[in-house]
């Protein structure tokens, strides 16, 4: 089934709120991931060596928002035709940057969780389940790029 108009609309909606609060909703993002999976911590430079999420890193805001981006990108890009497209360069740099990370499938299940729940709290009631399946599936697609990426450079 392809990308509708509508879960697209889903997805910029949603991401119009949350740019609102998206300092918060940053660490927001990787509370969740940690919550989900504490081992994750070690993966990221500016969490391996702290005990609680930094406030103020700007490094670790800047990622959370590309992220958060990247999949809305994702969503208008199915949308628009049918499939997520990631200019060559950047797919290289993704699958290059995650591989040496030591990222596997099962880590891009737990960030999935961590963003839907991101969406679900940003959102409140105006949450829905046709929301959260709109952003499930750009990040399904968007991790599917990547995940292809880092089989063919492993
Ligand atoms: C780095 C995006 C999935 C862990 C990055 C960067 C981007 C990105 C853009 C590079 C940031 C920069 O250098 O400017 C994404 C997207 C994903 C995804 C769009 C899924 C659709 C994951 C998953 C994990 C992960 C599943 C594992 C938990 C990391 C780590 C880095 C990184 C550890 C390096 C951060 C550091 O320590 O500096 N990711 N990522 N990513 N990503 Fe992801
Ligand atoms: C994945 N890759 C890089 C940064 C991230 C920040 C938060 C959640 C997932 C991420």
């Amino acid at each position: 089934m392809g990308f509708s108009e509508k879960q697209e609309a889903l997805v910029k909606e949603s991401w119009d709120v949350m740019k609102e609060d998206i300092h918060e909703l940053s660490l927001y993002l990787y509370q969740m991931i940690l919550e989900i999976a504490p081992e994750a911590k070690g993966l990221f430079s500016f969490l391996k060596d702290t005990d609680e999420i930094p406030r103020n890193n700007a490094k670790l805001r800047s990622h959370a928002v590309k992220v958060f981006k990247m999949v809305c990108e994702a969503a208008i890009q199915l949308r628009e035709k049918g499939e997520v497209v990631i200019s060559g360069s950047t797919l290289k740099y993704l699958g290059s940057v995650h591989l040496q990370k030591g990222i596997v499938d099962a880590h891009f299940e737990i960030v999935k969780e961590a963003l839907i729940r991101t969406v679900t709290k940003a959102m409140g009631e105006r949450c829905s389940e046709e929301m959260k399946n709109a952003w499930a599936e750009a990040y399904d697609q968007m991790a599917a790029a990547i995940i292809t990426e880092m089989k063919q450079e492993a």
